[in-house]
């Protein structure tokens, strides 16, 4: 359970203390541990894991309810297609210096601990280990995202909790051609970074419902045999996303790291 136990003090990441090792080390970011490790979605680009059944539904529940409960702080925002708050960072555009207007309540904290239980990290180190930034998003049914690219505001390595109702992520190619697409149960983790971070877009179309095939058929809550082949939208959904922004001292380690992987996606 997410119980106020299992929480720490709130991280804040303007002042944590400062990193005593390099955030990303010249190469590649932490790999993935068990048992994320083994949640690998193979018929995807390189990389995307998926884990059904992150959450259990009363956890889902106390998370959704917290949600809504701190509704004034921060507030919604809504934008075309759907509503959104942020907690931690907030990046900022142009040469506004990004800001931390409201930090992760504890309930979050307590999540971002069970994905580093679950085998995920940010950087090296216990100050770098966790993102730094949660925009929470909530689509009505029929409603998406358009697709985009994250870029180098942050490190290329994305966590998103789904809560509510489900939907299929679809990742384009820059020119707009589909890739394939992989459906988010209500309580799954999706990890998305690397080359499919780096080399392309993602996006939820605005549709009802969702059709197969879904890249991550064989890793979903039911058996991929009783998954139908289209999956209608019933309910709002709300989802999570974590990131870990890259500040002036690391940003040209993540803009050469997002570098080389588009120069080895270029060579397949
Ligand atoms: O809601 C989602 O699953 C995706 C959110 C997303 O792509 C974003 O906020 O950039």
């Amino acid at each position: 359970m997410l119980s106020a136990a299992s929480v720490i003090s709130p991280h804040d990441p303007v002042t944590s203390p400062k990193p005593s090792q390099p955030l990303v080390d010249g190469s590649c970011l932490p790999p993935l541990s068990a048992p994320l490790s083994a949640t690998l979605v193979a018929d995807a680009p390189p990389t995307l894991h998926y884990h059904s059944r992150f959450l259990t539904a009363a956890d889902a529940a106390t998370l959704l309810a917290n949600i809504y409960s701190t509704c004034t702080s921060p507030s919604w925002t809504t934008l075309r297609g759907r509503r959104a708050k942020t907690y931690g960072v907030v990046v900022g555009i142009g040469d506004t210096p990004p800001c931390v207007r409201d930090p992760f309540p504890p309930w979050l904290e307590a999540l971002v601990d069970r994905l580093l239980a679950a085998g995920l990290a940010w950087g090296s180190g216990a100050a770098w280990a966790r993102p730094n930034t949660c925009l929470v998003n909530e689509y009505a049914v029929g409603q998406g995202i358009m697709p985009h690219a994250d870029g180098p505001a942050f490190l290329p390595r994305v966590a998103t909790v789904s809560l509510g109702g489900s939907c299929a992520l679809e990742l384009v190619r820059h020119g707009g051609d589909p890739l394939c697409a992989v459906l988010l149960e209500p309580g799954s983790l999706l990890v998305l970074g690397d080359e499919a971070y780096a080399e392309h877009m993602h996006g939820i179309a605005p549709r009802v419902e969702d059709g197969a095939p879904f890249a991550n058929d064989s890793l979903l809550g039911d058996d991929a045999a009783a998954t139908p082949l289209v999956v209608p939208r019933e309910r709002t959904r709300v989802s999570l996303t974590f990131r870990r922004t890259t500040q002036p001292a690391v940003r040209d380690a993540a803009a050469s790291l997002l570098a080389k992987m588009r120069g080895r996606a270029g060579r397949r």
